[in-house]
């Protein structure tokens, strides 16, 4: 089985190079641009000739320099993104050499907090705010977001001087649904027993899909996915079964792995991830049918992601209990970060929807800190050991 112990970090040698290529880019007058969300298609980024990178931030040691701007309420991953972009210049604190090289932060109307930070950013770097629908399913909302796109598309033509035609956006679309279909290679291969990759292998892969350019994050994933297929099923290990396990929760940002990296050192195998930096992100493919309007199908699919911003939020549920089925699911760790009231509040629903299947949670709200790394690994051994 793959683990980070026989490889800690299956992409990380990309990103040394992948700073130097977008250094390169932006000489050459490539637009660059930190998006923060899913909800902000890439098809549009790239269609216009632009690169993109992630800026959310996973780092403890950028929160300080937020807290200078920003409540101490708000959930870590908008203080140390803030945290990140405020240091930007600093050779001493600033720690993501990707941050200076952005010339616009693409920002998204989805939780409160996002939405306020995006207002001081304008103050700091150019930013463009995508204004997303909230009640996805309310008649109306496909047509108001495809509306929100296509300003988004007449932005990025202003920023780069490249034409976002309808033919370059399909292209951009086809080659992002081969992605999602590799990763949902990878995924169902994580439905043997045992899985031939462990979950945080999986999750810090994931986290390089949105810093490297698509082209080279899908060439290195295909290289993973056929190798792993060309293995034969390991077969039930002599060794005790692993349990298996849901993450389900807040994305888990580079150099915030602690939730998964505890779960498995402590015996249980992540199988499946119902986040950002998991099935969100690729779960749904966007329509390939030519003859439609490309921003419609583009609308459609990114409408689809069920975030916790979004209400109601059924489908959040339904996709949580079709993967505990899909991946013979023994327990679900739902971990959330701290102030963050969408998914801290519904986690109510999920535990009462898996209650009803049968399935045990185990709640996690935590922040970027390590203080509480024994006390939360005291709680998953006593899961591990209840649903073993
Ligand atoms: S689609 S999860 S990337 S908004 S953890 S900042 S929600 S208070 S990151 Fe997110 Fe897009 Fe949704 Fe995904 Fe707010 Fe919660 Fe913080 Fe969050």
């Amino acid at each position: 089985m793959l683990s980070p112990a026989s490889d800690p970090d299956l992409f990380a040698d990309a990103y040394p190079a992948r700073i130097a290529a977008l250094a390169e880019e932006k000489q050459a007058g490539t637009k660059i641009v930190g998006t923060l969300c899913l909800y902000v298609p890439d098809e549009i980024i790239y269609a216009a000739g632009a690169d993109r990178v992630i800026l959310c931030g996973g780092s403890n040691a950028l929160i300080p320099a937020a807290d200078e701007y920003l409540p101490r309420s708000l959930c870590p991953l908008i203080r140390s993104s803030f945290g990140a972009i405020v240091t930007r210049d600093d050779p001493e604190t600033g720690a993501c050499p990707h941050v200076p090289l952005v010339d616009l932060v693409v920002g998204e109307t989805t939780c409160d907090g996002k939405k306020k930070m995006f207002e001081l950013l304008t103050d700091l770097v150019p930013t463009y705010v995508i204004d997303l629908p909230q009640k996805p399913d309310t008649p109306g909302a496909l047509l108001y977001f495809t509306g929100e796109l296509q300003k988004f598309r007449t932005m990025m033509e202003e920023l780069t001087g490249n034409q976002v035609t309808d033919e370059r956006l399909w292209k951009e679309i086809r080659d992002a649904n081969r992605t999602r279909r590799l990763l949902m290679r990878l995924f169902s291969l994580r439905r043997q027993n045992p899985p031939p990759i462990e979950g945080v292998a999986v999750i810090r892969m994931m986290q390089r899909q949105f810093q490297l350019h698509p082209r080279e994050f899908r060439r290195r994933l295909e290289a993973l996915v056929t190798g792993l297929e060309a293995q034969q099923p390991a077969g039930q290990e002599k060794a005790a079964r692993r349990p298996r396990i849901l993450f389900s929760g807040c994305p888990v940002t580079a150099g915030n792995q602690k939730v998964p990296e505890i779960i498995e050192e402590r015996g249980g195998v992540i199988v499946a991830e119902e986040s950002c930096t998991g099935t969100r992100s690729f779960w749904h493919l966007v329509d390939e049918n030519e003859e439609r309007d490309p921003l419609t199908a583009l609308a459609e699919r990114y409408l689809q992601i069920p975030c916790a911003c979004m209400t109601p939020n059924d489908r959040r549920i339904e996709h949580i209990i079709e993967l505990v089925r899909q991946f013979s699911i023994d327990g679900v760790v739902y971990a959330t970060l701290q102030n963050c009231h969408g998914y801290n509040t519904e986690r109510h629903r999920v535990q009462q929807a898996l209650r009803a299947a049968g399935v045990p949670m185990l709640a996690i709200e935590t922040d970027y800190g390590d203080a509480d790394r024994e006390q939360i690994g005291v709680r998953v051994d006593a899961f591990l050991e209840m649903i073993q």
